[in-house]
């Protein structure tokens, strides 16, 4: 492939520094969030959890992010679940909720140098104060964010540097300097903003009119850019990142979108860093964006997890750079077809990352990508300037092909189509790897949890479920010693701000999308008085962001002393219903089984209801929740598969 002699074959490319360098370079990263993208990752045994952490973090071993972004839970759905807030009530603050605290300290642990961003979708409903809108009291939403941050450095001693506004939401120039003030009250003055997570524009023109906006927003942050930017983008003199980008099936496709938009975001739209979304795929593959993750860590129960192409084309870049490195002004596209990025240390360090990926092999989620031609070509780059003098590159190729130039001063090679190179002075490279993990298995068809943590449990929530609307968190009966002292509760009481319609109810999910015939049981316990209610399920057949009309068979039983089946979590089809005589603040067992077209449930064991007869959904998961959003208990789940 590689053709040391053939110096005047096809096109030159010099890689200079005479003339000044581009723009200093930030990182590439991932973000877990937006939402509950990490969920199933955190029950992984060892040693695979910390397998599949080395080849996100570890540097030099996969794809050694530089940068890592996580969402600030707010208690609602933001795409693929709910990520507990660190406030659910004003009076309320805990800061060992949901697993960020964990992934950005495993993140740590392995690249101590790594960026941490916090960005909230949602916030709990009352920093909007009843609105549907967090603006309306700037003072609590900023000080909101701020505990975040203060409370990540006191209780896990990680700095937060950089903060952001609303993901993909409306901005509020107020509210932006009220956090860059209330930051610098805090003694934060370090931590930077990034507004405003959305398109380039309104914020652009916004900042370029008014100073001290200027002055409280460092980074201009953009989502699915295309890898363009605009004018007044430009003009701000701000850095501009791709703050959330990808989103794209990983496999090889996913790789060459990546490949291609982590080159041409610095090539066509000046963009110092790019963020994956996601960071890893660990939510159950039936919600929204399957695998759209750099690997691929779905199946906890059996330890089984994936590597996929975009691990390996983030090390191109990662690997052999680090931020604060600066792109050469040299950079550009083929004349047939692809790009070329070079960086350096200033400090004799040259590398060069280049990728020829087709069209069709390189489609991302979004935007469309308009149609171009790249054909094999040979390319000459000449080194000059201080890298006149590299006399040894280190040549790492997407087909992980391991050789090394001795060509000084200009090298050539031939490029074919859907591949990507980097030509490196750094010498300490590696493509990780780890034996096989276990193979992929479903999901276990008896499953149990009693939710009896002994002592402080690490997670705030109990393995596999994945909660839709609403948090379920680990509760200690204090006052009320008994069988039920340990249990799972509902704790989210009011609706929170909202980034995307969460359902009037609140409801977790668990186990095999593909399950039809099912018994569910569990103990349920009711703690609003007159209104409560409380459900178990199955055949649910829709998480994320369109939860609201989920389907499937849902056994209510309300504090008023009657009962429901419902084919909805809406309520709207009533399959039976009639008298429980249940009430709250008092255990009952629920029982619900579906076999076929009938289902049946019990209560306490006796017979509720027999046979009624359902056509719709065949198959989903099973789950449990509340009629509204309610304090409520479960305890002593258990689900078996008949079919
Ligand atoms: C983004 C969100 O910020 C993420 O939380 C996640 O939902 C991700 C999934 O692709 O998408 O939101 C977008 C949703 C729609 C568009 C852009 C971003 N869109 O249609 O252009």
């Amino acid at each position: 492939i590689f053709l040391c002699i053939s110096i005047c074959l096809g096109e030159d490319y010099d890689l200079d520094d005479k003339t000044g360098l581009g723009r200093s370079f930030d990182g590439i990263g991932g973000l877990s969030g937006g939402g509950a993208t990490s969920r199933l990752l955190v029950n992984y045994a060892e040693p695979y959890r910390s397998q599949i952490l080395d080849y996100l973090f570890k540097p030099t071993f996969g794809a050694s992010l530089q940068i890592l972004k996580v969402e600030i839970g707010g208690d609602a759905q933001t795409t693929d679940g709910t990520e507990p807030s660190h406030m659910h009530y004003e009076d309320d603050e805990n800061y060992f909720r949901g697993y960020e605290w964990w992934l950005m300290k495993e993140a740590k642990k392995r690249n101590p140098n790594i960026t941490l961003i916090g960005l909230p979708w949602a916030f709990p409903g009352w920093v909007g104060n009843g609105e549907n809108w967090p603006y309306s009291f700037p003072d609590i939403t900023a000080s909101y964010v701020v505990s975040w941050i203060l409370g990540a450095k006191q209780y896990h001693d990680l700095d937060i540097d950089y903060v952001g506004i609303w993901n993909e939401r409306s901005f509020n120039s107020k509210y932006i300097k009220l956090l860059r003030y209330t930051l610098d009250k805090s003694g934060l003055e370090r931590v930077k903003i990034i507004a405003s997570d959305n398109l380039w524009e309104p914020i652009s023109s916004v900042v370029i009119a008014d100073k001290e906006l200027q002055d409280a927003v460092e980074i201009l942050g953009v989502h699915y850019p295309g890898t363009n930017t605009v004018p007044e983008a430009l003009k701000t003199g701000k850095k501009l990142w791709s703050s959330e980008d990808y989103s794209t099936f990983n496999d090889n496709v996913g790789g060459g979108c990546w490949a291609r938009i982590l080159n041409q975001n610095y090539v066509n739209g000046k963009m110092t860093a790019t963020i994956s979304w996601n960071l890893v795929s660990s939510y159950y593959e039936d919600l929204p964006f399957e695998r759209d993750g750099l690997m691929t860590a779905k199946e906890p129960w059996s330890g089984n997890y994936v590597v996929e192409s975009p691990i390996w084309i983030t090390a191109h870049t990662t690997q052999f750079t680090e931020p604060g490195w600066t792109y050469l002004q040299t950079v550009g596209h083929f004349t047939h077809g692809g790009s070329y990025v070079a960086l350096t240390d200033e400090r004799g360090n040259l590398t060069i990352i280049t990728e020829t990926m087709t069209h069709d092999h390189s489609v991302c989620i979004r935007p469309p990508l308009p149609s171009y031609d790249v054909t094999a070509q040979n390319v000459t780059f000449h080194l000059k300037g201080t890298f006149a003098s590299i006399s040894e590159l280190q040549v790492w190729h997407s087909k992980r092909l391991h050789f090394i130039l001795r060509c000084p001063w200009s090298f050539s090679i031939e490029l074919d189509v859907d591949e990507v190179y980097t030509f490196t002075t750094v010498r300490n490279g590696q493509r990780g790897s780890y034996p096989d993990p276990p193979p992929s298995a479903p999901f276990p068809k008896s499953y149990k949890d009693d939710f009896d943590v002994s002592g402080n449990p690490y997670f705030s929530e109990a393995p596999n479920f994945a909660d839709q609307t609403g948090v379920f968190e680990y509760f200690t009966n204090q006052t009320d010693p008994g069988p039920h002292v340990s249990t799972l509760r509902q704790v989210v009481t009011q609706r929170p701000v909202t980034w995307v319609a969460d359902a009037d109810q609140t409801i977790s999910v668990i186990g095999d999308y593909q399950w039809q015939d099912l018994m569910v049981s569990c103990d349920i316990y009711m703690e609003s008085v007159h209104t409560g209610g409380v459900f178990i399920a199955v055949r649910v057949n829709k998480g994320g962001g369109v939860v609201r009309s989920t389907r499937g068979v849902f056994l209510w039983v309300y504090a008023d002393g009657t009962y429901k089946v419902t084919n909805d979590l809406n309520g709207m089809t009533v399959l039976a219903e009639g008298m429980s005589g249940t009430r709250a603040r008092v255990w009952y067992t629920l029982t619900l089984t579906v076999k076929g077209n009938y289902a049946s449930a019990d209560l306490d064991g006796y017979p509720l209801w027999k046979n009624a007869v359902l056509w719709e959904p065949r198959h989903g998961w099973a789950a449990m929740g509340t009629s509204s959003f309610e304090l409520a208990q479960f305890d002593n789940f258990a689900i078996e598969a008949l079919a």
